[in-house]
């Protein structure tokens, strides 16, 4: 099947046209370039909502309950959960499989695991394309869950409009956050188990720290903090009503067109990183021809990495000065 009559399937509506998609996109796959500007057509419409935090706090089950949660409102909804640890396998996707078993029938619902094994590299460009095949399948609301700062290359809190931050009471968890970046990044915190004895505490000590940054940032959005028990279903509206409100706050104050921008800027990022560390990958490869001609014959010909990247980036522009001016086919 190429990729217009999946196309034509996305935007009928077909499951399994928007999952095609997605591993295209990850796998980087011949003729996703030219779908992906087909797709961008028709994004923009959608919430895209990242759920961050260590792993174990609870974001699968969480996301598992907003996910009901947003159905409840008869909203549509598209959910990536990116796992490193174990990409294909579908039971790690939003933990406990049997609990999400009723959602995966509801043909509102689209859930989607990502990994990063194995691909063609590159899961920021893969995610971010992603959420767009999502956006563009006519998903309102579209949640990603990540481990967040530092534990992946994803720059999630350039990637969504609004970033929930889960931790959990207990083991320090938020000096834990404050050490990994993520407590910087927040919309909204979620002190999830907030049945443990001292989820009181760590509420304090996160709106303690949220305190202190905006004082330094002179912030006009308040990130709230919020109390869930995801396996009891506990606190959840209240957290729906906080990311809708953020959602509001973003288109009422103009910010929600700073974020389109940051997105973009991020996807270019994304996209350029993954096209020259793939052409510099395969140049730098013994079985490429061109190899030789950087190096030489022998490798004594090598006389520094510095100078041999810098042959490398200027192979790699010529290539590209090449095929702009050919047959204007797509550039990989
Ligand atoms: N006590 C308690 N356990 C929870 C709560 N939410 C999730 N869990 C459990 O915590 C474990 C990790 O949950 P999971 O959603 O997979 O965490 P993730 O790694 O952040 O996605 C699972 O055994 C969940 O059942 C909660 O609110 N309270
Ligand atoms: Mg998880």
């Amino acid at each position: 099947m190429n990729y217009k009559e999946l196309l034509t399937g996305l935007f009928n509506g077909e499951s399994s046209a928007a999952s095609r998609l997605i591993t295209m996109a990850e796998n980087r796959s011949q003729g996703l370039s030219e779908a992906m500007k087909e797709i961008y057509k028709h994004t923009g419409n959608a919430h895209i909502i990242g759920i961050t935090g260590a792993p174990g706090v609870g974001k699968s089950t969480l996301t598992g309950k907003l996910v009901k949660a947003f159905r409840a409102l008869s909203r549509s909804v598209g959910v990536i959960a990116i796992d490193p640890s174990s990409p294909f396998t579908g039971g790690a996707l939003l933990g406990d499989r049997i609990r999400m078993a009723d959602l995966v029938c509801d043909r509102e619902v689209f859930i989607r695991s990502m990994g990063t094994r194995g691909g063609a590299g590159g899961l920021a460009v893969a995610t971010n394309d992603a959420i767009s095949i999502l956006d563009a399948f006519k998903k309102d609301i579209i949640i990603v869950e990540t481990i967040g700062v530092g534990q992946d290359e994803i720059e999630i809190d350039k990637f969504v409009h609004t970033l929930v931050v889960v931790t959990m009471p207990g083991g320090g968890d938020a000096v834990q956050c404050v050490k990994a970046g993520i407590l910087e990044i927040g919309d909204i915190y979620a002190v999830n188990k907030a049945d443990h004895p001292e989820a009181q505490r760590a509420v304090a000590d996160i709106e303690f720290m949220i305190q202190l940054k905006k004082v330094a940032e002179n912030k006009q959005w308040k990130p709230p903090v919020v109390m869930t028990v995801a396996i009891e279903n506990r606190g959840i509206d209240i957290l729906v009503e906080k990311i809708k409100s953020h959602y509001n706050f973003l288109v009422d104050s103009g910010i929600i067109k700073l974020k389109y921008i940051q997105r973009v800027r991020a996807q270019i990022m994304s996209i350029i990183e993954n096209r020259l560390s793939r052409r510099a990958k395969e140049l730098l490869s013994e079985k490429c021809e061109q190899y030789k001609l950087i190096f030489g014959m022998s490798s004594e010909d090598i006389t520094d990495p510095y100078t041999a990247a810098d042959l490398v980036i200027r192979q790699l522009c010529s290539q590209y000065m090449n095929e702009s001016a050919g047959n204007g086919n797509e550039l990989k």
